[in-house]
């Protein structure tokens, strides 16, 4: 049997490489006949339309969309190479320019199979600046925040000597700009029908290189890394589609607003709508990559050169990481003939959670021919949502305030734990389950989550089976 998921993404990949459209079909439907196989591939819900593929395994986000033509497929594979390549300390002949100061040395260092990441040092990404009130800043000459200084607005000053993101790490005589401690605090609580359960959320205790802790008129924000595959996808999506579902005003009187990031783009020189990061901080996968270079792993470019103009990479090195993560399939449903996954669905519904997790978007233009006009489920709405005081980091971003998130997208998210066990939820990873990620859900999102607390195990259990089958 095993060899079926293969099967179907060799006869996926004919349809694309041949335009064969119909007559693969019709063979996959005679095949599947033929072998009596369950499941032909027309019942699944195509969760990233024509770029889905029929994979579960732990390497389901590493694969290329099945739709690419032989030009965006080898770019594909290429950049694979590229998101793969560990950089190091300079001098050196292949990947030179890691550092001096980083927070990983390769993209999939953090993405770990191309999925999220653990709230670790070396994975995660602590983000800070001065509350926004506070007016005494002067920085000092030997800031290094550069590189930083795009996500540096009017509401994230900078933190001398730290900028806006602090590297943990350091290459070979440089020592890292802080050290992050996260203790956890547990607090408990109870559904409706007396079960109870416990709650996990950080605690962020940075130390600078001279030994002296960060007050307290300092927001620190704790990210794991964000799965990334589907994002090209995500980008197709007509701006105007997306704005139409904000309701900042809440018109229609479910207590769910919704607005979108306008945030810096820098080969535009404006402000522009914000998709991406946790906080939809950066309008393009081109800006996300390049500054991850930057950022993350010290690696300077031509969108993020250091002062002196003095760049580690081109932007053909840019280019091929981008190109990487626009061109990754995304896996299709499970068990979506399941009973009990189906009620689950009707619950989601039901509960509102379809208000942010909006189910189903279209893509629009592109220049990668594989991704435009494409029905997909994401579930997501790349709107920013106040989501309470629990989960809020008080960390403004660009148009965030301290408490908004964007919403996530849901599709893959049952099969976060296959990618990489022991993987969290939520930005900072602090949810364990899923069950703990809805319970974690305030502000715009607590009558949903409410409605979850009052359901009987029999009910949260279908809703998380639906959520497994994402
Ligand atoms: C040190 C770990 C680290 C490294 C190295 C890293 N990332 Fe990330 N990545 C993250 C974190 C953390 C986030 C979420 C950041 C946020 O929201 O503030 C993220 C977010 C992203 C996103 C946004 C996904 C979404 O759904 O919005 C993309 C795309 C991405 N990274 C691509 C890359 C690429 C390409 C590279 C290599 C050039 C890279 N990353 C290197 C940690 C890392
Ligand atoms: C008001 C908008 C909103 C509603 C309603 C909502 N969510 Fe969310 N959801 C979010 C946002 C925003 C986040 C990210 C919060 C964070 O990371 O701190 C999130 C995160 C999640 C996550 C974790 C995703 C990840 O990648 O870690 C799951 C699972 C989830 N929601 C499921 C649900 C379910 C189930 C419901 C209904 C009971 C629901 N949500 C209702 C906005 C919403
Ligand atoms: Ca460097
Ligand atoms: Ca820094
Ligand atoms: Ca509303």
């Amino acid at each position: 049997m095993t060899f079926w998921p293969q099967l179907q993404s060799v006869l996926a990949r004919w349809r694309g490489r041949l335009g064969l459209g119909l007559s693969a079909a019709i063979a996959g439907i005679v095949l599947s006949t033929m072998l009596h196989l369950p499941g032909a591939a027309q019942s699944i819900p195509q969760a990233g339309g024509e770029t889905t593929i029929r994979n579960r395994s732990s390497q389901a986000f590493t694969l290329p969309a099945p739709n690419l033509n032989a030009f965006w497929d080898d770019r594909h594979a290429a950049g694979d190479l590229a998101f793969e390549a560990a950089f190091v300390t300079p001098p050196a002949n292949v990947n030179p320019g890691l550092g001096p100061l980083f927070n990983g040395s390769s993209c999939v260092a953090c993405h770990i199979n191309n999925g999220r990441g653990l709230p670790e040092k070396g994975q995660r990404v602590v983000r800070v600046s001065q509350l926004a009130d506070d007016d005494s800043l002067a920085l000092p000459p030997d800031y290094v925040y550069t590189l930083e200084a795009v996500a540096a607005t009017a509401n994230t000053p900078p933190v001398p000597g730290l900028g806006t993101q602090v590297q943990e790490q350091g290459v070979y005589g440089y020592a890292p700009e802080a050290i992050v401690e996260v203790t956890w605090q547990t607090q408990d609580g109870q559904y409706a029908d007396g079960t109870s359960y416990s709650l996990r959320s950080p605690r962020l205790l940075i130390t600078r290189r001279d030994g002296t802790p960060l007050t307290e008129a300092i927001s620190a924000s704790n990210r794991i890394p964000l799965p990334v595959f589907g994002l090209g996808l995500l980008e197709a999506v007509p701006e105007a589609d997306i704005v139409a579902l904000a309701d900042p005003g809440d018109r229609d009187g479910d207590g769910v607003s919704g607005r979108p990031n306008y945030v810096w783009n820098v080969e535009q020189q404006a402000d522009t709508l914000g998709r991406f990061g946790w906080k939809a901080n950066t309008p393009t996968l081109r800006q996300q990559s390049a500054s991850a270079y930057a950022n993350d792993m010290g690696v300077t470019n031509p969108m993020f050169p250091v002062a002196d103009g003095y760049q580690d990479i081109g932007d053909d090195i840019i280019d091929l990481s981008t190109i990487y993560v626009q061109t990754l399939a995304v896996p299709a449903r499970t068990a979506v003939d399941d009973p009990q996954v189906q009620r689950g669905e009707r619950l989601f519904a039901d509960a509102n959670c379809t208000a942010c997790h909006t189910p189903q978007l279209r893509t629009g233009s592109h220049k990668i021919p594989a991704l435009v006009n494409q029905t997909i489920h994401p579930y997501t709405d790349l709107l920013l949502h106040d989501m309470g005081s629990d989960l809020a980091d008080n960390r403004p971003d660009f148009q965030a305030s301290g408490s908004e998130w964007r919403t996530p997208p849901l599709w893959g998210v049952g099969l976060a734990q296959t990618v990489l066990p022991y993987s969290g939820y939520l930005h900072d990873g602090r949810a364990r389950s899923l069950e703990e990620a809805i319970l974690w859900h305030g502000g715009e999102a607590e009558a949903s989550k409410e409605t979850f607390r009052q359901m009987d195990a029999r009910d949260r259990a279908a809703l998380v089976q639906f959520l497994k089958s994402l």
